[in-house]
């Protein structure tokens, strides 16, 4: 079974998270068919992409699926995860995706809204980056893409305290485009999108991946890398890390340690 659906009209193509059951929790199913969606999307020649839930939903996504978060020691964010995939590929399509927000966002999902091109959120809609309350140690690509949405103190109070962020206050701090009543969420976004889909789909285009590559041009030493990476390691094999997840499934407050 699918775990999103499709459409297109007049050049818009639209995708809805469609797992209601887990939250569209973005598990390696739901991004296999969320990228499998966006590249249908891409070879129709859509000159805009919505990425959405379901109309109602009142989680938009919980973010990635607890359970596929290994517990062994392995690293859940690498390259060729699945949420750095489909990020990466919100980032690469040519046409620009407008996330369409009702709801609460969280954790993964949280960074994939971030990183599409524009946000349309309804006046509910809330936004929570999770790591230090589930003791992930996220990773470097997943911070940078934080980094780049809005203000090092803003992204800070996001992170250090996991707190939802009402979308009033993510329009004003820029994290998202408009905020909007719920029942004029479809309309303000589809009117957002027949503005670009007016536009030159090329310049378009060029002008996204110029604004990809001049904002992620910052230096970084291998010796910086492999020194994040060792602290990175040592949260994965730590206790805490265990507890965050555990407290997930126990449905209680993490009790975290510092070990
Ligand atoms: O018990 P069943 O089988 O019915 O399933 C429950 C939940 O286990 C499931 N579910 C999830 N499954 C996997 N991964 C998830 N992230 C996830 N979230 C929910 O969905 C079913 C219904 O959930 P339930 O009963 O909790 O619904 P609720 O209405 O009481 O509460 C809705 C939420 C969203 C407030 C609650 O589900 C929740 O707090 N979910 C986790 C949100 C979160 O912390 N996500 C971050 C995931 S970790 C992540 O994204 C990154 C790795 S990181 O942490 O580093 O940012």
């Amino acid at each position: 079974m699918a775990l999103v659906s499709t459409s297109v009209e007049a050049s818009v193509g639209t995708i809805t998270l469609d797992h209601p059951a887990k939250h569209n929790a973005l598990s390696a199913a739901l991004i296999a068919d969320l990228l499998e969606a966006l590249n249908g999307l891409v070879g129709a020649g859509v000159r805009v992409i919505v990425l959405r839930a379901s109309r109602g939903a009142k989680v938009w996504s919980a973010g990635h699926d607890v359970r596929e978060l290994p517990t062994n020691g392995r690293d859940p964010l690498t390259y060729d995860d699945p949420l750095r995939r489909v990020v990466r590929a919100v980032k690469e399509t040519p046409a620009p995706v407008l996330a369409m927000i009702e709801g609460t966002v969280w954790g993964g999902a949280c960074e994939l809204v971030m990183n599409c091109d524009l946000v349309v959120a309804a006046d509910g809609a809330t936004f929570a980056l999770t790591p230090a309350k589930l003791g992930v140690p996220y990773d470097m690509a997943g911070v940078l893409n934080l980094m780049r949405s809005v203000s090092l103190p803003v992204i800070k109070e996001m992170l250090f305290t996991a707190e939802p962020m009402p979308a009033e206050r993510a329009l004003r701090l820029g994290l998202v485009n408009q905020v909007v009543p719920v029942d004029q969420l479809e309309a303000a976004t589809r009117d957002l999108a027949q503005k670009i889909t007016r536009n030159s789909p090329l310049v378009i285009a060029l002008l996204k991946e110029e604004l990809h590559v001049l904002s992620g041009a910052s230096y970084l030493s291998p010796e910086g890398f492999e020194r994040i990476q060792a602290l990175r390691r040592r949260i994965l094999d730590s206790a805490d890390y265990q507890e965050g997840i555990r407290s997930f499934f126990e449905r209680r407050a993490p009790h975290f340690e510092g070990r």
